[in-house]
């Protein structure tokens, strides 16, 4: 039995489970859309402070030039998406961002690489940047790509917090979106990270053309993995020209708004991040997402490599629904 399950495991109605079956998950998802959202919130109420989320930074301290083919990413040299490739950043140039990050009001600061996995010289030099960054007071996050067991020990030293590697969609629309590296590759990843002592930060995409069985199946995933994930972020995807995915079109909001809750419910005391997409929602929709228990964003002009709503949005959105960051 891990911590999460340790403490509330005798009520029912609040224990952590990780043996959740696809039929249960689905009946959640499907519940009349009041019944979800109340149930979602009633769960997020006992273990967080409604008001509260959570707020990450993101820099891409290596864009594009990405050898892996993941047909939604801008960064992939399989596609065209008219980035210019750039090669990792300077120790310094980063710890300025964290500083400016953090006078912004970010609690959590995330480093992403646009690499199949890091090596070498640049993966020291990322060793470095996570220890500077954590000295200057902020959680620490990355996303490298994938980590052998010893790489990811040498990021708990160096002062990683977070590792963030998500499973992205469910096992069975995997294929038709991701080519080079399998679902049990990440799954190995995740385990790396957790057995380093390195909080995970896992979640997915929503909005490539899966259905709501895939969502579903996703969700059930990254429930009964070992341990539940620190941080849980839901992507909506980010149309990108270029990409095979930018003619997608997308899913409902109210469907999204799913998505969430159902994360909600059954990883009860993860942050479940509303993450890529917010640019394109309305205040509306954020507030319903708000509701059905998400609890964490990413906040800055800027995602890696796509836009995020720019900070004075965020912050108005913020002041009109009472909230504040955690
Ligand atoms: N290269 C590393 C890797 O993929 O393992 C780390 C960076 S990668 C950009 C991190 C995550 O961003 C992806 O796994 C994916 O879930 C998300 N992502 C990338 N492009 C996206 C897009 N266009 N829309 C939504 N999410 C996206
Ligand atoms: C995650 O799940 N979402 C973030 C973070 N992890 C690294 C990335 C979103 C990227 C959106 C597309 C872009 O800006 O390139
Ligand atoms: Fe590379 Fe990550 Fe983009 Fe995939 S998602 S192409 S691994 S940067």
């Amino acid at each position: 039995m891990n911590n999460q399950s340790a403490c509330l495991s005798e009520n029912p109605e609040t224990a952590v489970r990780h043996d959740w079956s696809l039929a249960e998950v689905g009946n959640i998802f499907e519940l009349p859309f009041n019944e979800l959202l109340f149930q979602a919130q009633a769960i997020h109420r006992r273990r967080f402070d409604p008001n509260a989320v959570q707020v990450s930074t993101l820099l891409s301290i290596k864009t594009g030039g990405c050898p892996e083919d993941c047909k939604y990413c801008s960064q992939s040299v399989h596609y065209d998406s008219g980035l210019e490739p750039e090669r990792l950043m300077d120790v310094d140039a980063v710890v300025t961002a964290a500083k400016g990050a953090k006078q912004a009001g970010a609690s959590r600061f995330c480093m992403g690489a646009a690499w199949r996995n890091p090596k070498g010289r640049n993966f020291e030099r990322v060793l470095e940047m996570v220890g500077r960054v954590r000295a200057e007071g902020l959680e620490t996050c990355a996303t490298l790509g994938m980590l052998d067991a010893s790489q990811a020990a040498a990021l708990k030293q160096a002062g990683l917090d977070y590792y963030n590697h998500n499973l992205d969609t469910s096992p069975e629309f995997y294929g038709d979106v991701i080519t080079t590296r399998t679902y049990d590759d990440r799954l190995d990843t995740l385990t790396h990270v957790r057995d380093a002592g390195i909080s995970v930060c896992c979640g997915g995409i929503v909005g490539m053309g899966e259905s709501r069985a895939d969502r579903v199946s996703m969700l059930c995933e990254l429930a009964n993995l070992p341990e539940h994930p620190g941080s849980v972020p839901i992507n909506q995807l980010v149309k990108v020209a270029g990409t095979p995915l930018d003619e997608q079109p997308g899913i409902e909001p109210l469907e999204f708004v799913r998505t969430i809750a159902t994360a909600r419910i059954l990883m009860p005391a993860a942050y479940v991040r509303l993450s890529a997409g917010r640019a394109e929602m309305s205040d509306e929709m954020q507030a319903l997402c708000f509701f059905a228990g998400a609890n964490s964003v990413f906040y800055g002009e800027k995602l890696l490599t796509t836009g995020n709503p720019d900070t004075a949005r965020d912050d108005a959105l913020f002041a009109k629904l009472g909230l504040h960051p955690a």
